[in-house]
């Protein structure tokens, strides 16, 4: 079935590109001899690419007969030492590589120095990218080296096989709580995330219940390490989720109190006995005092208890603990309205810098909310000098459309990555914070909710595989644009067609800015169904315990976070952005409602009222959609009928939601502020 390959759809490869597979490819020059492991794996992978696009198999030799040839080796090959200068191998980091084309007398290779073996296997994937893509390989000279160390996923599956927050499909890692160990489709989807150098992948929900505590035990254990075995093949290590109140749980201490001696005791038998079954396993992902999760709160401890008790019993074997820092209380009344959610997880963890261990990790949700379509970046994320940091996106559209709408998430995460927190003066970006280059972390990077699951196209909708492989993409090398990676994975996924090429570029990078104008206004988020999170609902979180609120009345709509009048929130940013949120015409329009609680006559910086954007923006977004699909209709018969047909049915149903969004957000305002619409289009149903 079309899209389960991906990006690695090697069958589609253009006329130039297998004419230079056979000039350079018919031969690959090797002086090591893996047995197994990530440089085993870069050889089968180039072979498998190779062969597919050339149509015969490469022969792997000890010395080339051909006069253009492939060389594959780490820095430590005397072959690959032979080829290029001590220089040239210098600084090429254990996960980076360098890929050259070196001219002798009567030869020509393309030289593929890996840093490790790990550093051979994604410049295999870079090499293969280069050929499908149509590069000069006469002269090639690419250095590469990842810019953030830990570059991760996280799974949401649970043991039953459901995936909370799921849009494609059912989980392939579990099914009636049994681990899917063995599976082909594991090893597929291993292969398909080292291409994009993922290397470490927890496999498991943050919400750990009944079966999934069972999974750093026994039983479970010596499954989990037949899925660690694939994964390191693939250069990944594999983390797990665990329940922060495991012992307790399973009946063998009396409590889950971080500074009980039982507890500390059973984690560190528990990671004894994990190391023994996988030697390399990477650390465990922990959510604690959040959303009824338990966690050290109970026992009057704080976070920096909780997370360092785990870490002590990883630490002798170089694990990590992954503490999210989303914590805040969901159990708000009325009177609570004033303790401001967005406030929770600074308020929590700031106090607490210095007090982590080196092997804990706080994990950090890019907004201080929860993925809403807009967001500002959170507060917390660069504010703690003395701890660890990894910031958390979500490639799964819980809050974006759920993979039925089409929404594009890459120029999101580079707004995010190129924020300037000013912590340590100008260029404080997160992009430097999260690798570790403005504070000296020992540990830190980018994770992220997948959006994976058992469809056969693995995203549910086609065009949401650009997000999975955009993230790869993009924490490997922040500096690459929006559109270059879409231009990399159009021609990778579709083919070279260009009018494909063109309209999926232009469909994709309108798709976020569409999404958020017929969905919520100017930052303020939510309004969309309680708990399912698709579709509108204007009040249906108005007047719940979640605290999420947007305070719309009769004259009105907005947070007002300031120091000033509101929660005070704004204060938690560096001064150079508490100045620039706190004031009314400094916030950016597109933040407005995050902040402010402002009148529907108030004028935006662009000279438009705010009830007047409101409705222009949902007009705008539902026409964006209708023209879409105007665009993708002239796609018939241009590419694969399966992907085409499958793409325009998601389209139409984007087009229903983006209406009834519309609709009911403009009469909802309308009948608020009894304002008409200056187009004085039809706005209430
Ligand atoms: C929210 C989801 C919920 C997750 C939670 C989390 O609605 O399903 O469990 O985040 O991140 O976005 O822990």
């Amino acid at each position: 079935s079309k899209g389960y390959a991906c990006w690695l759809e090697y069958e589609l490869a253009s006329r130039a590109a297998k004419q230079a597979a056979r000039e350079w490819g018919r031969e690959i020059v090797m002086d090591e001899s893996p047995q197994q492991g990530p440089l085993q794996t870069a050889v089968n992978e180039l072979t498998i690419g190779l062969e597919a696009i050339i149509g015969q198999r490469p022969s792997i030799v000890k010395d080339s007969g051909q006069h253009r040839h492939i060389v594959v080796g780490t820095s430590r090959s005397p072959l690959v030492a032979l080829m290029l200068t001590e220089n040239e191998l210098e600084g090429i980091g254990a996960e980076g590589y360098r890929i050259k084309t070196v001219h002798t007398t009567n030869r020509e290779a393309i030289v593929l120095a890996g840093g490790s073996s790990k550093g051979c296997l994604y410049g295999v994937f870079h090499l293969l990218r280069l050929l499908l893509t149509g590069a000069a390989l006469d002269c090639l000279d690419i250095t590469e080296q990842p810019k953030y160390q830990l570059r991760m996923i996280n799974h949401w599956d649970n043991m039953d096989g459901s995936i909370e927050r799921g849009y494609a499909g059912r989980s392939f890692l579990f099914r009636n709580n049994e681990v899917l160990a063995g599976s082909q489709r594991i090893r597929d989807y291993a292969r398909l995330m080292a291409s994009i150098g993922i290397n470490g992948i927890a496999i498991n929900n943050v919400n750990v219940h009944k079966y999934e505590t069972l999974l750093v035990t026994e039983p479970y254990l010596p499954l989990v390490a037949v899925v660690a075995d694939v994964f390191r093949e693939y250069g990944i290590r594999l983390f797990l989720s665990v329940n922060y109140a495991s012992p307790l749980e399973l009946g063998e201490t009396t409590t889950a109190d971080p500074l009980d001696e039982s507890v500390a005791a059973w984690w560190k038998t528990t990671a004894e006995n994990v190391y023994r079954y996988i030697p390399d396993f990477g650390g465990f992902v922990v959510k604690a005092d959040s959303e009824n999760r338990p966690g050290p709160f109970t026992y009057g401890r704080d976070h920096a208890d909780g997370a360092n008790m785990l870490a002590e019993a990883l630490k002798p074997y170089g694990g990590l603990v992954m503490w999210r820092c989303f914590v805040y209380n969901c159990h708000q009344d009325w009177r609570d309205r004033l303790t401001d959610r967005a406030r929770a997880a600074y308020d929590h963890f700031k106090p607490l810098d210095g007090r982590f261990m080196d092997n804990v990790v706080l994990q950090i949700k890019n907004g201080p909310m929860d993925f809403q379509v807009l967001e500002p970046v959170s507060p917390l994320f660069g504010a703690m000098e003395r701890t660890n940091q990894i910031m958390e996106f979500q490639i799964t559209q819980e809050y974006t459309g759920h993979q039925i709408d089409v929404c594009y998430l890459i120029p999101q995460w580079k707004e995010i990555l190129e924020f300037d927190t000013y912590m340590k003066g100008k260029g404080s970006t997160i992009k430097e914070i999260a690798a570790g280059t403005v504070h000296p972390y020992v540990h830190c990077g980018i994770t992220a909710v997948t959006n994976v699951g058992d469809d056969a196209n693995w995203t549910g909708h086609h065009l949401a595989q650009a997000n999975l492989y955009g993230y790869g993409r993009l924490i490997w090398n922040p500096e690459l644009t929006a559109e270059e990676i879409i231009n990399e994975w159009v021609l990778l996924t579709f083919g070279d067609n260009p009018d494909v090429a063109k309209t999926i570029t232009d469909i994709l990078m309108t798709s976020w800015p569409t999404y958020e104008n017929y969905t919520a206004p100017l930052g303020v988020g939510w309004m969309v169904r309680p708990h399912l999170h698709y579709g509108v609902d204007v009040d249906g979180y108005e007047y719940s315990k979640w605290g999420t609120y947007h305070f719309a009345d009769h004259t009105g709509i907005g947070v007002d976070r300031t120091i000033g009048t509101g929660t005070g929130y704004t204060g938690q940013y560096g001064k150079t952005n508490a100045e620039l949120y706190e004031g009314l015409n400094t916030c950016p329009d597109k933040l407005l409602l995050f902040f402010h609680h402002v009148p529907y006559t108030h004028s935006l910086q662009t000279g438009k009222t705010v009830i007047q954007h409101i409705y222009d923006t949902h007009f705008a977004g539902v026409e964006q959609v209708e023209q879409w699909i105007v665009r993708w209709q002239e796609l018939e018969g241009k590419m694969d009928a399966e992907r085409f047909v499958h793409i325009a049915g998601r389209l139409d149903l984007q087009l229903d939601n983006a209406k009834q969004w519309r609709d009911v957000i403009n009469t909802y305002f309308y009948r608020k502020s009894g304002i008409y619409d200056q187009g004085q289009r039809v706005i209430y149903v």
